[in-house]
């Protein structure tokens, strides 16, 4: 029982078009456990910042010209399993390749506007975690339901 914590980012196609408490819900219902939530206006530096890796990709500047470009929202999820399991629910990167049943596939059309943002694996998800909180800004706290959820 490996409780782990993993970075997830509503963007602003997603906050535009009003499905910030559908995408909450989703991993609430789950049974992972919010733990820092905010909303912000990433600068563009920022944003090249958070998708430093894909740097040398023909789509970067406009992935981080429209991550800049509105609201955002950024939340640290803790659980079992969350850093993979929220993938799984996020749905492939291309919206025409995700499942029906993800966010992805239930939500969006087309790659440059996938709605959301999940980390990849335990290592992005620290330094990602680290990037767009302060250590004060993460809570920790017993949910009454977790004897519910792991037993
Ligand atoms: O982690 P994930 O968001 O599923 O995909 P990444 O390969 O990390 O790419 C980040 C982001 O870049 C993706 O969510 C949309 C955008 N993107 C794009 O616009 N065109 C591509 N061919 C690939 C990715
Ligand atoms: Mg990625």
């Amino acid at each position: 029982a490996e409780m782990e914590r993993t970075f997830i980012a509503i963007k602003p196609d997603g906050v535009q078009r009003g499905l910030i408490s559908e995408i909450i819900s989703r991993f609430e219902r789950k049974g992972f456990k919010l733990v820092a939530i905010k909303i912000v206006v990433p600068s563009k530096e920022f944003a090249q910042k958070h998708y430093h890796d894909l740097k040398d990709r023909p789509f970067f500047n406009g992935l981080c010209e429209f991550l800049s470009s509105a609201p955002v929202v950024a939340m640290v999820w803790e659980g079992e399993g969350v850093i993979k399991y929220g993938r799984k629910l996020i749905g492939a990167t291309d919206p025409q390749k995700s499942e029906p049943g993800t966010i992805r596939g239930d939500l969006a059309v087309v790659v440059g506007r996938n709605i959301i943002h999940g980390s990849d694996g335990p290592e992005t998800a620290k330094d990602e975690i680290n990037l767009w909180f302060k250590p004060e800004e993460l809570v920790s706290y017993t949910s009454n339901a977790e004897k519910w959820i792991y037993g």
